[in-house]
């Protein structure tokens, strides 16, 4: 595995997670980032007193130092690291993470490792997404209430043919790479990839309880080897059981009962 750039070089760069407080969200992604290496990080939405309002003027309104302005959190803003020697500001989970993975040493060297961390970690965000869509498939903005007949129907069909599709598909890749001992999605050592793939296992946990208990054993890399793994490590057990991690509430993985298996 690449050696974290940071361990490399004595830096002082200010990192600040630009996300909305309170819930895990897509931050979460971001957060492992930097959790598992040690790496010091200001999340900005959970830390200061008006998070939220900071998020929203630094990501959309107030944006500075020639930095497009962003569609959506999550942000990372970094001192000194934009054009000119100016504040970087990037969005875009898959890319923040394209951008710290070699800085954290949660990439391989080379350029096609990046790309196979980038991909699978693009498909967990893609199984992310589709599980925000079981409580929200007809419109983001309107409550759930108001979609909960469509919702059961896409619950379902994810739960039997979705789930299984994803999870069957990184059990695969599991397997195919000897080198990981089913750990590590790719090569020996972790990576954002392993990292997305435990949120996004973890999260749906939470959501779906009796349909994760029901599937688990079909996937024996997947939950016994990647999930337990990162989730035994020492940096991942500390920040868990720090208030840095926020509850599963109304974000992207939510518990509603009649959506899960009856
Ligand atoms: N593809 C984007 C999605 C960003 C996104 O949807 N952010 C959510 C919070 S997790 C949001 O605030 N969305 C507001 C909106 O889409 O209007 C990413 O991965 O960063």
């Amino acid at each position: 595995m690449a050696q974290p750039e940071a361990k490399r070089q004595k830096t002082d760069t200010v990192y600040e997670l630009l996300y909305w407080p309170g819930i895990p969200g897509r931050g979460e992604f971001v957060r492992l980032a930097f959790e598992v290496t040690g790496t010091p990080y200001k999340d900005v939405g959970n830390e200061e007193k008006d998070g939220a309002s900071q998020v929203i003027k630094a990501v959309t309104e107030e944006v500075k130092d020639g930095n497009p302005p962003g569609y959506a959190p999550p942000a990372l803003r970094v001192s000194g690291a934009g054009r000119d020697g100016k504040n970087l500001l990037i969005h875009q989970t898959p890319n923040i993470l394209m951008y710290l993975g070699p800085k954290l040493g949660l990439v391989p060297d080379d350029e096609p490792g990046k790309l196979w961390v980038n991909e699978l970690t693009l498909t967990a965000l893609d199984l992310n997404n589709e599980a925000h869509d079981t409580h929200h498939p007809i419109g983001v903005t309107d409550y759930y209430e108001d979609q909960k007949d469509e919702a059961l129907k896409k619950a379902k069909d994810f739960r039997e043919t979705r789930i299984p599709k994803y999870f069957g598909y990184f059990e695969k890749v599991l397997k195919n790479n000897g080198e990981g001992k089913g750990q590590h999605l790719v090569d020996s050592s972790l990576t954002f990839a392993d990292l997305a793939v435990f949120h996004v296992v973890d999260g749906l946990t939470f959501a779906f309880p009796k349909e994760i208990k029901a599937r688990k054993k079909d996937y024996p890399l997947l939950f016994t080897k990647l999930y337990d793994g990162v989730n035994e490590l020492e940096s991942i057990k500390d920040y868990m059981n720090s208030d840095r991690r926020k509850p599963y509430s109304s974000g992207i993985f939510r518990q509603y009962p009649e959506l899960d298996r009856q």
